[in-house]
């Protein structure tokens, strides 16, 4: 069908390119997608950066994507050609024993867009038919690509986090997945929500959101600040969402006895909480969300389709995909977008 633009990468920390490649061909079971939005993601900053690799080169990064369907295969029966949809780029085989158990983020035969097949960033996208949802009619491409990531990481952390009406909680790091939890717990029926960031517009932004109180982390250290404003215990859920060791760390102190401590910034380094008695002595639990479920976002499009859910915040830019480049380096450099979703 010929040539489409992709974003791709072929070299870690070098720049992506955005290259001509041939338009997939479409086999029984995939679904064509044209991309009308996919967003950038931190991951695919680690990506870049070559801490988290690629299985192929070269590769189409971009794990966040929404479009139409272009074209099916003589297999697919769950969307039709012209269908709005958004992509689940996490590909799992649907027979193992986390399969059955709904818990398909653990697949053992676990596969990513962006990582292992080509990803969103591209005009179009080949998709396995398990793998695109119908957007409900209110929700835009750019909401439906966010949703496959962001929105749906947000929930999913939200949900291994069991959060309670009532809790207080502290999140670290407003980026895109950030916030959306930040919505979600309030969702949930958190009352305290304290905010933490090194920006200022990302903690405004959190206070329109929700946020009951927010620190800059580059002023006020989060551990005392947090302490402080839940009268010297600390919070019953405290989150990173950043990914670096000392965020991690200093997360880890914010909890309060009983509480929990939840690491969603994928981190690469070690960490070290000493004395690990102290964690003990707290019967602090800590853990470990990863991706999300299918169910889950079928749970995420079924409540975008019918709830007040507020993404117009979070989507603080729109390049074409020639600017992809930019793209990454802004949110990188500047910190100040949220999230950044190309229109190709
Ligand atoms: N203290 C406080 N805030 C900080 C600090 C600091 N020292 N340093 C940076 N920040 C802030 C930035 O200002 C920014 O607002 C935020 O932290 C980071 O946000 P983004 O937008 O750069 O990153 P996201 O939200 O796109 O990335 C989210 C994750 C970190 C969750 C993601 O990269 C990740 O690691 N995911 C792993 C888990 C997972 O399931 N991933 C699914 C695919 S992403
Ligand atoms: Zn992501």
């Amino acid at each position: 069908m010929g040539q489409m633009k992709a974003v791709v990468f072929r070299e870690a920390r070098r720049p992506v390119q955005v290259e001509d490649m041939p338009t997939p061909s479409v086999g029984d079971t995939d679904v064509l997608v044209r991309i009308k939005a996919a967003g950038i993601c931190h991951s695919d900053l680690h990506t870049l950066h070559g801490l988290y690799p690629v299985a192929k080169v070269p590769m189409v990064l971009g794990h966040e994507g929404a479009g139409i369907v272009e074209k099916i295969g003589k297999r697919v029966t769950n969307v039709s050609e012209g269908d709005r949809v958004t992509v689940d780029y996490v590909l799992s085989c649907g027979n193992c024993e986390y399969c059955n158990a709904d818990r398909n983020n653990l697949c053992n035969d676990a596969k990513y867009y962006g990582w292992n097949f080509d990803g969103t960033w591209a005009e179009y996208m080949l998709v396995q038919a398990s793998n695109v949802f119908r957007l409900p009619k209110n929700v835009s491409f750019a909401e439906g690509a966010l949703a496959g990531c962001a929105v749906v990481t947000g929930y999913h952390t939200m949900k291994i986090s069991g959060i309670k009406a009532g809790d207080s909680v502290a999140i670290i790091g407003l980026g895109g997945v950030g916030t959306q939890l930040l919505q979600w717990c309030k969702i949930y029926g958190a009352t305290r929500i304290i905010g933490v960031d090194i920006d200022d517009d990302k903690l405004q932004l959190a206070s329109k959101l929700g946020a009951t109180a927010t620190v800059n982390a580059r002023h006020e250290d989060p551990e005392s600040a947090v302490k402080k404003l839940t009268d010297g215990k600390g919070v019953d859920v405290a989150f990173e969402a950043i990914g670096r060791r000392e965020t991690v760390e200093k997360m880890i102190l914010t909890v309060k006895k009983g509480g929990k401590a939840v690491i969603v910034g994928m981190c690469f380094d070690k960490i070290s909480v000493t004395p690990v008695y102290d964690l003990m002595a707290k019967e602090i639990e800590i853990r470990n969300p990863t991706d999300h479920t299918k169910s889950e976002v079928e749970e995420v499009l079924g409540f975008l389709g019918k709830e007040k859910y507020d993404l117009s915040r979070s989507i603080t830019q729109r390049i074409p995909i020639e600017k992809a480049t930019q793209g990454l380096q802004a949110l990188e450099k500047t910190g100040k977008q949220v999230r950044i979703v190309i229109e190709p």
